[in-house]
């Protein structure tokens, strides 16, 4: 496996140059150093993005509070109260507006230099795990000055030390965490907290006779804005009179558009490998993107089609597109201002391209953990988790396996998804799912009561009809419930958590584990690791680049490991690892 260490200008160093095993680059760092520093380095890169990401929902909502971005606002106070009550702010008495300036504030101090540990990794972990953190020293104390920590100590001449290195990376992966449960949060707080809906995925939900305008990117703050003002009786009569009969049709791709789904219900075309096809139906008439995961080839393949490209965001420019600053003090005339743009395009179709494919499933989103609770407490108002803990002890449910991450070109899109949960379900695991994973069980048709009749295994069919009919559904929940995007993998713990306190265990001991089986991008990595730290058993389908490294693969059944609990099982295609990180 050719790995190279690139920390400075005299490499790229490589592991294993010439085939016969690993040797030493031209400063001394051996393999398990430069393993580590590059694991800790898409760690910390995975972190800026998810905190990036969960900064700017946190000015928005101050912003919002103080009366300078009138088009948000708190939609959901039962979840701000429980998020400060968490926090340990004061609720009684006092509105939205003062409780949510607190949890902003409180929020925005998360970034900087604090003595404490992060809220939102302290109040929503397990004391079990919060002491295996403090033993070995990776309890992160800001989400910036963890990324920052990496970058210096994987800078060319500082840690050399590879067991050091990866509790720094743990640490910001803890970091990355926190950050993410803030995403998530105060998304609720100001959009709502997702409830089970009905909606369609796959290229089918693009029709040929609307005005298609695909919403592509992360952060809920434009894409939720634009899913609000595209139900208005003007833009529809323009998209009309530009001849569309059909009307304005807003999709998602990638995990803005898991979040307008679980909100609004709003259809998904794609996940992030197959972005560029939802451009090849020629009958896209403007792809909105805001950041992380978009591709510059979507800018190209739109050379060979009308599709407009409209960039919105300081931090992320495609050449070939078009740029619309959004602004968050006039979002909804931006967002009306972008549709605008998509329904002028109309025209500009070329009939001969035309490509739809017949093909989108129905799916059931929106199982936010609140949504979870709901349904568990219909039947058991009392003890909502108790069904779900008996029919574990029962052996009716064997497990839980959460699905995270992207699609990889390293395999056939979806392959390992479909394949990994068809043995599973059968094996009566439950699956939760998230980001481009939730994408590919929502295309391919498990995430309705038809799939836990056709794949889940006669207990945990069981338990989901039960569940599912209590609740309302009319039959069986689904078997792969939809938890949102890769920020909202947050959601699954807080779940995994209450069950955990319900019965005075730790997150290690729990048959829970995770999966990421054609995982990509370093906020994935990031996730991966804090999921370890969890103590979750956490699977890899495609090698991360550590392979060349003893310490890192083989060796690390430290006391460190033995603390977390958790480890990475890697997949590659001709053989197996497990290994423990640390
Ligand atoms: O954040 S799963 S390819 S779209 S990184 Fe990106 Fe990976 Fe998809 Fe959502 Ni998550
Ligand atoms: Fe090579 Fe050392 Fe530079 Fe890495 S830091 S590229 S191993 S000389």
């Amino acid at each position: 496996m050719g790995v190279c260490c690139r920390h400075c200008m005299q490499g790229p160093c490589r592991i294993d140059p010439f085939g016969e095993g690993p040797q030493r680059g031209i400063c001394g760092a051996d393999a398990d150093t430069m393993v580590a520093r590059g694991l800790a380095r898409a760690v910390a890169g995975g972190t800026a993005s998810h905190s990036g990401h969960a900064r700017h929902v946190a000015h928005v909502l101050k912003k919002a509070l103080l009366g300078g971005a009138p088009d948000y606002a708190v939609r959901d106070k039962k979840k701000l109260e429980a998020v400060a009550n968490r926090l340990g702010i004061e609720t009684l008495g006092r509105s939205a507006q003062d409780i949510g300036l607190d949890v902003a504030e409180k929020a925005l101090a998360e970034f900087g230099d604090n003595d404490n540990a992060l809220a939102w990794a302290a109040t929503t972990m397990t004391k079990g795990r919060l002491e295996a953190f403090s033993k070995l020293g990776i309890v992160p104390t800001s989400i910036d000055g963890s990324v920052a920590e990496v970058m210096h100590r994987t800078t060319y001449g500082v840690d050399a030390e590879p067991v050091n290195i990866l509790l720094a990376a743990l640490k910001c992966a803890l970091a990355d965490y926190a950050a993410c449960h803030m995403a998530a949060d105060l998304s609720d707080i100001l959009f709502g907290t997702p409830q089970p809906v009905v909606s369609r995925a796959n290229l089918g939900v693009i029709k040929e006779n609307a005005v298609n305008i695909a919403l592509h990117g992360h952060n809920p703050l434009l894409s939720d804005i634009i899913a609000q003002v595209a139900s208005e009786p003007e833009l529809i009569a323009a998209a009309k009179e530009a001849g569309a009969a059909g009307g304005l049709n807003v999709v998602g791709i990638c995990c803005t558009g898991n979040e307008v789904m679980m909100r609004h219900g709003i259809p998904l075309a794609t996940s992030s490998l197959s972005q560029e096809t939802a451009i090849m139906t020629g009958a896209l008439d403007a792809m909105v993107v805001d950041y992380q995961c978009i591709m510059p080839a979507v800018a190209t393949a739109a050379e060979c089609f009308h599709t407009k490209i409209i960039t919105t965001m300081p931090v992320a420019k495609l050449p070939g597109a078009e740029h619309v600053a959004f602004s968050d003090d006039k979002a909804a005339d931006c967002a009306r201002a972008i549709l605008l743009k998509g329904i002028a395009n109309f025209k500009n179709r070329c009939p001969d391209k035309l490509c739809i494919p017949s093909i989108s499933s129905a799916v059931i989103a929106g199982f936010s953990a609140e949504a979870i609770i709901a349904a568990l407490s219909k039947v058991n108002a009392e003890d909502p988790l108790k069904p779900l803990i008996d029919s574990i002890v029962a052996g009716k449910i064997r497990g839980i396996c959460l699905f995270a991450g992207c699609n990889s070109v390293k395999t056939p899109q979806d392959r390992n998804y479909i394949e990994m949960v068809k043995l599973l379900l059968a094996e009566n695991v439950l699956i939760l799912a998230t980001g481009c994973a939730a994408s590919a069980y929502a295309r391919h048709g498990f995430m309705t009561s038809e799939a836990t009749k056709q794949y889940a295994g006669a207990g945990l069919a069981a338990v989901l009809t039960t569940v599912g009919e209590a609740a309302g559904l009319g039959g069986p929940l689904p078997p792969v419930l939809h938890m949102g995007s890769c920020v909202d993998n947050a959601r699954p713990v807080d779940v995994a958590v209450a069950v955990a306190e319900r019965l005075g265990v730790d997150l290690s001991q729990l048959p829970v584990v995770a999966s990421a089986p054609e995982a990509v991008t370093e906020k994935a990595v990031a996730i991966g690791t804090w999921a370890v730290a969890a103590g979750l058993p956490v699977h890899l389908g495609i090698a991360p680049p550590v392979l060349g490294s003893v310490v890192v693969t083989k060796t690390l059944t430290s006391t460190v490991s033995e603390l977390l609990g958790g480890y990475f099982l890697t997949q590659v295609v001709t053989y197996n690892i497990v290994f423990s990180m640390p």
